[in-house]
Parts: C-alpha cells; structure tokens; sequence
C-alpha cells in the first residue's frame, strides 16, 4: 500500500482526498472508510498533537488510504516523527525558496548513494506496519515511496517556484489559495475572484507540469475540487472534518427551526 499519483493518472481519475482537522483514532478511521485515496492530517492547522499524528496515520493506513501529514513548520524534528509514524506523504507550509526546499528534502531522505546528504535516522518503528512492508523493505524503499510536498502559499513563493519545482526530490507543489490571497494583500476566502491569484495559481500549475511534477490545490466542496482537477491539477481535497460537522450541524439546526 502505498500513494500511487501514477495510478490515479493511469486511471484517468483524479486521486480523491479528504483533510482533518480533528484529533482521534476512531474519526481518522471513519473518514478514511469513505473510498478516499488519501487523508491529510493537519498538524499546521488541526487540533493534533504528536501522539493523535500517530494514531491517525496509522489508523488511516489500516484502512487501505494513504495517510498524509501537514507538519506545522519545516523543521527536521517534524519531519521526522512525521514520516517515522508512517505517513505516505508528508506536506510542508510555506516554502518560499530552492534552499528550503533542498533542506526540506534532505530532511526526507535516509542517507544513501543518491542522497549523500539526507538526514533522516534510521529509527522507523512504526513507520513499516502503514507500508504493509518489514523494516527492512521498508528502510530500502522509503525514498522512493514518501511524496514530497511543499506548499506554495506566498508572493515570494510564487517568484522562486519554477527553482523550487527543479528541485530533485521534491514530488508536488501544492497552492494553499488562503494564504496566497493573504500574502496578496485580499482577504484569504476571497481566492477563487481574485484574478491576480488565479494569475499566479496557473503560473505555478503550468512551471510545475513542466518540470515533471505533480501539482496540488486545497479546495473545500466537490464543486472547487472539480474545478482545479479539470484546470489540471493532480491532488485536491474535496472537503474537510470540521467544515463538513458544522456546515451539516447548522443546516439540520435551521431546518429544524423552519419546520
Ligand atoms: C491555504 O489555503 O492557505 C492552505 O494552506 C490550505 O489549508
């Protein structure tokens, strides 16, 4: 088991996730019971502490989906228990340029002959059980298995992307549309009519493609969700934990209060 972009584009089906923002075992494992490709779990963001990263992750991979994690920062510390819980993907904020990037990806990688300078320790406990894989195979395969994500969110990030996009070892660059409008100077929920954010959101989707790489894009409804999968992207959440309870919540409640 294991994420597989390559498939999803074989199938000619976009790959499907869902994103939480909630802390628990048994809720990893409902969301994850859905038919998802994959879930995130929003350690920037969510209310998730390093114990619940563990529980989720490894609840979500016992459902056959891929889990993966948004770290809050770009420290090595995070990135590390990130992937040694067993995430099949892991997504960092806020990267703005090559150098980070490259920090971000030796952060990732075991040290081996391609990647001379990876600083990743060899201590996975855990991490083999979400890969259906021993220590060992997993210890041989992991750089090659965990997608590499950096988020592209800020004006700065946009300048540099087409660097970042070059770098070896990063798999996807993913648009978070908030922080990109906010970075803008326009109010972050306002992204889908801001055509200096759409500018950027295709120049960064067309540099990508064309240094081989996947492209991801955050979106809260199937309907946002459809829109960047037929604009061309790869990866894209239809939706999120906490969106999902109050928007059904408050729905039921003014129905209730008309009937
Ligand atoms: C953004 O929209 O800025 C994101 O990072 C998604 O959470």
């Amino acid at each position: 088991l294991q994420l597989s972009l390559e498939n999803a584009a074989a199938r000619k089906k976009p790959s499907i996730g869902q994103w939480m923002e909630f802390p628990g075992y048994t809720l990893a494992k409902t969301v994850a019971s859905l038919g998802e490709d994959w879930v995130l779990v929003d350690c920037e963001h969510g209310n998730i502490d390093d114990r619940d990263m563990y529980l989720q992750v490894g609840a979500i991979a016992s459902a056959g989906v891929s889990p993966i994690v948004r770290i809050p920062g770009s420290e090595p510390w995070m990135v590390k228990r990130a992937l040694d819980c067993g995430a099949h993907g892991i997504m960092v904020p806020m990267c703005e340029t090559k150098e980070q990037a490259e920090a971000i990806v030796r952060s990732c990688k075991y040290p081996s002959p391609k990647w001379p300078r990876g600083l990743r320790g060899a201590g996975a406990m855990f991490a083999p059980a979400c890969f259906n894989q021993d220590g060992r195979q997993y210890l041989t395969h992991a750089n090659d298995n965990v997608v590499v994500i950096v988020q592209i969110e800020s004006r700065m990030a946009v300048e540099n992307c087409e660097e970042i996009a070059k770098v070896d070892g990063i798999d996807m660059l993913f648009i978070g549309p908030n922080d990109l409008a906010s970075s803008m100077g326009y109010f972050a929920f306002d992204h889908p009519k801001i055509p200096e954010v759409q500018e950027a959101t295709q120049k960064v989707l067309d540099i990508t493609k064309a240094a081989g790489k996947y492209a991801g894009h955050f979106a809260l409804s199937a309907e946002a969700a459809a829109l960047k999968y037929k604009q061309g992207f790869d990866f894209v959440n239809c939706g999120a934990d906490i969106v999902a309870l109050t928007a059904w919540m408050s729905a039921e409640m003014q129905k209730l209060r008309e009937l």
